[in-house]
């Protein structure tokens, strides 16, 4: 089941810049950083608010680290803005399984190593009216060094 909205992924050009911008214009603080090779990005995670269920929602700001990876096409197409959205649940696998059933690609096999340790798949945006869509299952960790 799906739970809450984890985070909305937001494509950027350069990483410090778009961090300062959340942070001078809202107060929003960096919670995490990381770089996910496999993905192609670099990544900030700013917490927005915690969620009943034990979860939270955050923004995760994503900088391409390569220009073959699928943010930096998508920038180089659309310029920055809203890349996808990713909703939190227990169980990414079930879930996945289960919107599979209902003929939408889900775009891995298994799920894969997301922010914080999470693991991670995506919807094809094409199957769900326009929006890349990510489903999360959290792993139960502490905030690293940033
Ligand atoms: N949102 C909505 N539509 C999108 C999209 C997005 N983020 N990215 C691509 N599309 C659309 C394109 O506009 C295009 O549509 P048209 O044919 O109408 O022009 C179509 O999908 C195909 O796009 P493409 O540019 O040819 O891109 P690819 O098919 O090579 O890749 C996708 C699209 C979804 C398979 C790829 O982006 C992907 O695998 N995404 C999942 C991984 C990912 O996004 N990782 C980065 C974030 C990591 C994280 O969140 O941790
Ligand atoms: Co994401």
């Amino acid at each position: 089941m799906l739970t809450r909205i984890d985070h909305i992924g937001i494509a950027c050009f350069d990483l410090d810049k778009t961090v300062e911008f959340y942070r001078s214009t809202y107060g929003f603080e960096v919670f995490h950083t990381e770089v996910n090779e496999e993905q192609g990005v670099r990544e900030a995670m700013l917490k927005i608010n915690e969620t009943s269920d034990g979860g939270a929602s955050y923004l995760q700001l994503l900088e391409p680290t390569r220009e073959d990876s699928t943010v930096a096409k998508w920038l180089a197409k659309n310029g920055e803005g809203v890349h996808h959205i990713a909703f939190g649940t227990a169980d990414v696998d079930g879930d996945a399984a289960a919107i599979k059933d209902k003929g939408v690609r889900v775009l891995y096999e298994e799920p894969r190593r997301g922010s914080m340790g999470s693991r991670i798949t995506f919807l094809h945006p094409k199957d769900c009216h326009g929006v890349l869509t990510e489903l999360v299952t959290s792993a139960p960790v502490e905030p690293s060094e940033h």
